[in-house]
């Protein structure tokens, strides 16, 4: 887009206002700092504001998946239920904005289109689609890491007379689904949380799924008193304990091998984790993502779990997931998901047997069978970690981030890549991020930005870069963790297997959520080992 003006000058941009956008502003008014926001939807949120579909909640308990840095907010804010659907989530994003006055520097309904470093000036210049033109000295990509939506190039997909919708884009006055015929694609976390709901309207649901997925019972509840205060009365404490643990999740973690206990003990555990519900169930011991023989034990347990629940034993074969450890792929947590299919108006449709071959006017075509639909669901996912930066033209020095990343994403600590200077990344890729509590990661990654710019300003410095060589001794050494682990061993989006072409490099750091911090710690306190620190006016001297 044409434009005219000269650029307004901040200390930072940020580029999204979910909760890590929102945070970044708030740690750096607290610094003094003027930044400006951008962000592409029309509220602030990020992931909650854009995924509405039925049943959308989260799968961390509501106690731990809020923010920590304020402890009037952590306080005065009620959850009311165990684990918060995504309107209380969204209600909670809007609170934060309104609590802490955060709407005045965030421009809605605008998305970054480029990004571009100057060297000289040492200040990156960004624009967007509505002909904005911002130059700041920082930028700090806040734009999530799974908000790239993405609908598989179905042939026939523009000619199908019914309404189409993905999970990731839901209209935000709501779908009635009541007396269709719906066609759900993906088993993911987000079809299996929608599926159940969708089901009791639909007059018939069909589900077509490729792989199937773990999904352990959430056992959501309306949130007790107690419960809420005894986690109120000890937050401090609790919290810090959360930052030092592997997913930065209090999960009541049993430090025993699978394989250390008889049978019988081991049944024991799995069936109490199951019965209390949650990801937990994925901290009974300790190896469950390291052995695969341990993994076995607790893959065995879901899959009679699914034997049990689902009646019709041919369903549940299909259900039962045979080809990835479990855990190795997002373990999914749901609310009746299995028992769902013992209803007469759900069909499940095995689409790794019978892919679907076109879309078509009429509904879907798998194998020889075309599905009449008036409606079809898109659960297929997102272009995750990189997705979402990959979309802005990100340039510096000539080349393009895309270019830069064309092997896959290359990043020092998941927070800054080289060659591009003064461009922050929170929960990047090379961070635990999605394998954590992404409201933990995020807190850490926003205090360390914020604390890394007050250094720099303290220190006459205005420029910061990842040096190469520390880049690739920590893509290495993320390579080797994952690599001790089961998890390369599924197709997951982890590993940017769900895109056509997309380079396949396990994108996560998951060496956990504690040792990761301990490092990031050492490394500023270290006076940022591994980053190259300069002035322009040192530069300027140099010349
Ligand atoms: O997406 P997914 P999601 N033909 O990529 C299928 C977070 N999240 O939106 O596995 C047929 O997991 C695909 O099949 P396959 C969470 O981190 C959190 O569900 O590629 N099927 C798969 O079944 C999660 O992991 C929460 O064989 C096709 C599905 O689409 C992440 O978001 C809730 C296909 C995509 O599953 C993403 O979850 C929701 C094709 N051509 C999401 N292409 C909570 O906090 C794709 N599929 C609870």
């Amino acid at each position: 887009m044409a434009e005219t003006k000269s650029p307004a000058a901040f200390d930072v941009v940020i580029v999204g206002a979910g909760f890590a956008g929102m945070y970044m502003l708030h740690r750096l008014r607290g610094l003094g700092m003027s930044a400006c926001v951008f962000e592409a939807g029309s509220g602030v949120g990020g992931t909650w504001y854009w995924n509405r579909y039925p049943g959308a909640r989260c799968d961390v308990e509501s106690m731990q998946y809020s923010y920590s840095f304020s402890p009037e907010l952590q306080q005065e804010w009620r959850w009311s239920e165990l684990f918060a659907s995504q309107p209380e989530i969204l209600r909670y994003a809007n609170h934060v904005a309104d609590r802490f006055d955060l709407s005045r520097d965030i421009q809605l309904n605008t998305r970054v289109t480029d990004a571009k470093f100057d060297r000289t000036m040492r200040r990156w210049t960004v624009r967007t689609d509505r002909g904005d033109l911002v130059s700041a000295r920082y930028c700090v990509m806040a734009t999530g890491c799974l908000s790239t939506a993405r609908v598989p190039d179905f042939p026939g997909i523009a000619q199908f007379a019914g309404k189409t919708y993905h999970t990731g884009h839901w209209p935000h006055d709501g779908v009635d689904f009541t007396g269709l015929r719906v066609g759900v694609i993906g088993t993911g976390s987000s079809a299996i949380q929608a599926v159940p709901v969708i089901a009791e309207q639909a007059a018939h649901l069909f589900v077509f799924q490729r792989t199937p997925n773990f999904s352990i019972p959430s056992r959501n509840g309306p949130m007790p008193d107690e419960y809420a205060q005894s986690w109120k009365h000890d937050y401090p404490a609790l919290r810090e304990k959360a930052r030092h643990l592997r997913t930065g999740v209090l999960n009541n973690p049993n430090d025993i091998s699978a394989l250390e206990v008889s049978e019988q003990e081991r049944r024991r555990i799995y069936d109490e984790r199951w019965a209390a519900g949650g990801t937990n169930f994925m901290a009974a011991f300790n190896d469950l993502i390291v052995d695969q023989r341990a993994n076995d034990t607790a893959a065995d347990f879901v899959r009679d779990m699914i034997r049990e629940t689902v009646r019709d034993q041919s369903v549940a074969e299909l259900l039962a997931p045979k080809n990835h450890p479990i855990g190795t792929k997002r373990i999914c947590v749901d609310t009746d998901y299995y028992a769902t299919f013992n209803r007469p108006n759900v069909t499940l449709i095995d689409v790794r047997r019978t892919p679907i071959s076109q879309i078509t006017a009429a509904g879907i075509r798998a194998g020889d069978v075309e599905y009449k639909l008036d409606a079809i669901v898109f659960a297929t996912g997102f272009d995750a970690m990189t997705g979402a930066l990959l979309n802005i033209d990100i340039r510096s020095d000539g080349t393009t981030l895309q270019q830069k990343w064309d092997a896959g994403p290359r990043t020092y600590l998941g927070l800054m890549t080289a060659g591009f200077p003064n461009m922050f990344m929170i929960t990047g890729p090379g961070s635990p991020s999605v394998l954590s509590n992404m409201m933990v990661s995020i807190e850490q990654h926003v205090d360390w930005i914020a604390d890394c710019v007050a250094y720099l300003r303290a220190h006459g410095e205005d420029c910061i870069e990842a040096t190469q060589d520390a880049e690739d001794a920590w893509v290495l050494h993320g390579n080797e963790v994952a690599h001790q682990t089961l998890y390369p061993l599924a197709n997951s989006w982890y590993m940017g297997v769900n895109i056509p072409g997309k380079p396949q490099v396990f994108m996560p750091y998951i060496g956990g959520v504690g040792t990761y911090r301990d490092i990031c710690d050492e490394i500023a306190a270290e006076g940022y080992r591994g980053f190259a620190l300069s002035a322009r006016a040192q530069t300027l001297a140099a010349e």
